[in-house]
Parts: structure tokens; C-alpha cells; sequence
């Protein structure tokens, strides 16, 4: 199977972990697949709360209704992807840019499922470039900051978040204290938001693999 076939039986398995009323949403390849198979069920839930902008245009062509997260409260539910996974089901996201959204609703949720193609699960985070979200004009402050923490930060050029931010991606990185790295970088004057979800970490983890959905918790 192709990694988007795993990705598509993650998403499909989450279905089940839908119980009605508002769902939070998240954003990527993976969660395109779980906006297709919650569309089919549309008529069991009250709609959803989403983590972008994309994600928000694929739910209304759908016709499932995209609420504000202000008006839905807190959720039961939120299904979304992973850069990484740890098997502490601390990860790394933001691949996508849409990290502080992301960690907003994930905040906001009693249970966050995750979904994802089996690759994703790794011993240690930090193989893939964390992205971390910085206001424009702390860019260069927070990329020399992110240096003396051991890391070579990338500005991703060209690419504006959904809240008018940049990104930079964090190469080198040996991610073993998740929850205090987390903090750390959070702490840096300029930061939005780390893409390490530590603090709050996923509460059940879904893998595609090639012998079917694998669930880690
Ligand atoms: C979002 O989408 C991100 O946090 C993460 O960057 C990405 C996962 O991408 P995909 O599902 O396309 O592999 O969840």
C-alpha cells in the first residue's frame, strides 16, 4: 500500500471515534481524507470547528457548517495529523503551517485522535524540521535564539501563516525532553507557537499500516 492509502485507512478508523455535536478539524493530506469520510456522516453532527483556512473551504464544499471555536466551546473531539509521533504521543506539527490553530483547538478538545501513515512514528522527535510559528519582526532574534538551543533554523520563505505570521523550520534537533523544549521555545520573545505538542500531547494515536489500522494510546 502507497503512503496515502495509510493515511486514508487512519482517517477512516477516526470516523469511529465520532460521537456527534461540534468536531474539531484539523489540517493536511491525512485530515482531507477524514473531512471525506465525516461528510458522509454529516447529517450526525452538529458540524465542526477547523484549524485553517483549507480545511475550512473543504468542509463547506461539503456542506458540513464550519463554526467558530468562540461559539462552539469546548470540544470532545479533535482529529488531526502529525509530522512525528513519538510513542508518548508528544509530536511534531506544523508542516503544514498551521501549528497555532492547531494547538488552539487541540487546547480546546477532551480527546485528541490523531491519524496518520505508520512512517510517522519515530523513537526520538526532531528527524523532521520543527516549525516554529514568529511574529515577522522577531524573525532574526528568534532564529539566533533557536541556534544557542542547538538547532539551525530555516526561514520557509514565501510562506505567510493563516495569522499573518512567518515560519521557521528547526533542522537538527534531538527532541528528548519534549515537554521542556516546548516551554523553552515558547518562552522566546516573538515566538507564536513551537510545533512540539508535549504539554498537550495526542490521547490516542491511529496508524495506517500495511496489516490495517494499528492504535496506540
Ligand atoms: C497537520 O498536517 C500538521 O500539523 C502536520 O504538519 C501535517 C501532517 O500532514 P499530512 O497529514 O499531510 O502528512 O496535521
Amino acid at each position: 500500500m502507497d503512503q496515502d492509502a495509510l493515511k486514508k485507512q487512519a482517517a477512516e478508523a477516526a470516523l469511529s471515534y465520532v460521537e456527534g455535536g461540534v468536531v474539531g478539524v484539523g489540517t493536511g493530506s491525512t485530515v482531507n481524507h477524514f473531512i471525506d469520510f465525516l461528510a458522509t456522516i454529516k447529517g450526525r453532527i452538529d458540524g465542526a470547528v477547523s484549524s485553517s483556512e483549507v480545511s475550512t473551504e473543504r468542509m463547506k464544499a461539503h456542506g458540513i457548517p464550519v463554526m467558530d471555536l468562540n461559539a462552539a466551546g469546548e470540544l470532545a473531539l479533535y482529529v488531526d495529523g502529525a509530522d512525528e509521533s513519538n510513542h508518548r504521543l508528544q509530536l511534531i506539527k506544523g508542516g503544514g503551517g498551521a501549528l497555532t490553530r492547531e494547538k488552539i483547538v487541540a487546547g480546546a478538545s477532551e480527546r485528541f485522535v490523531c491519524i496518520a501513515d505508520e512512517s510517522k512514528l519515530v523513537d526520538v522527535l526532531g528527524a523532521f524540521p520543527l516549525p516554529v510559528e514568529v511574529i515577522p519582526m522577531a524573525r532574526s532574534h528568534v532564529a539566533r535564539e533557536l541556534v544557542k538551543l542547538g538547532g539551525t533554523p530555516v526561514w520557509r520563505e514565501g510562506f505567510v501563516t493563516d495569522n499573518g505570521n512567518v515560519i521557521l523550520d528547526v533542522q537538527g534537533l534531538q527532541i528528548t525532553e519534549p515537554v521542556a523544549l516546548e516551554q523553552q521555545i515558547n518562552n522566546l520573545a516573538g515566538v507564536v507557537t513551537v510545533g512540539i505538542f508535549a504539554l498537550r500531547p495526542a490521547d490516542v494515536l491511529i496508524l495506517g499500516s500495511a496489516t490495517g489500522p494499528r492504535t496506540v494510546t
